[in-house]
């Protein structure tokens, strides 16, 4: 099937729902016949990236290396997802300046940190308020939130169904699928 390669950077806080907006989004993609590859903490941290943690430095070069492989991937003609907090404009836009023009998407995943706290799926955000985690994103380091982003996705109050139709209606419109 016809594709445009490009990668789709989800960013967002923790429990934001990055992951699994791009994962349903990917399926409904596999679904349309087209080829992509997602990329996140499940696959990344473990391997790749698995000497780095969250200090400023760290995460730069997280978002660093899998930026790299991001642009390798569409290279080879896929549709990349990526999803990472990626806290910071700066490596945000070092990524989108590794691809050429137009195919990098920024994604943002833009639910409140309130909502995010409340939905706490792992835990983190009790433990980073008890001090028990440090350097946690949205309440004791920063989470610098995309100022022109592609997609903006509203995405405390929609569901993920709606989410991934929002985002399969931008690829058409940039004629990417
Ligand atoms: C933020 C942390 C931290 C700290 C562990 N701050 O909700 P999760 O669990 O599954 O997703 C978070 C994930 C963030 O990794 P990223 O590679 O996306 O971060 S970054 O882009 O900033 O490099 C969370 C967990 O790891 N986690 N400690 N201190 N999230």
């Amino acid at each position: 099937k016809k594709q445009k390669p490009c990668v789709m950077w989800f960013t967002g806080l923790s429990g934001a729902g990055k992951s699994t907006v791009a994962g349903a989004l990917e399926s409904r993609l596999a679904e349309l016949g087209h080829h992509t590859y997602l990329l996140d903490g499940d696959n990344v941290r473990h391997g790749l990236c698995r000497d780095l943690g969250f200090s400023t430095e760290d995460r730069r070069e997280n978002i660093r290396r899998i930026g790299e492989v991001a642009k390798l991937m569409a290279d080879a003609g896929l549709i990349v997802l990526s999803a990472f907090i990626s806290p910071h404009r700066q490596e945000r836009q070092l990524v989108r300046d590794l691809l050429p023009e137009g195919e990098f998407l920024e994604v943002f995943v833009d639910t409140p940190l309130a909502e995010c706290e409340k939905r706490d799926p792992k835990g983190l955000y009790k433990k980073a308020r008890a001090g028990e985690i440090k350097q946690f994103t949205g309440i004791d380091s920063e989470y610098q939130a995309p100022e022109l982003p592609e997609i903006h996705l509203q995405a405390g109050e929609a569901s993920v169904a709606e989410l991934v139709e929002l985002c399969l209606e931008s690829l058409k419109q940039r004629q990417i699928i």
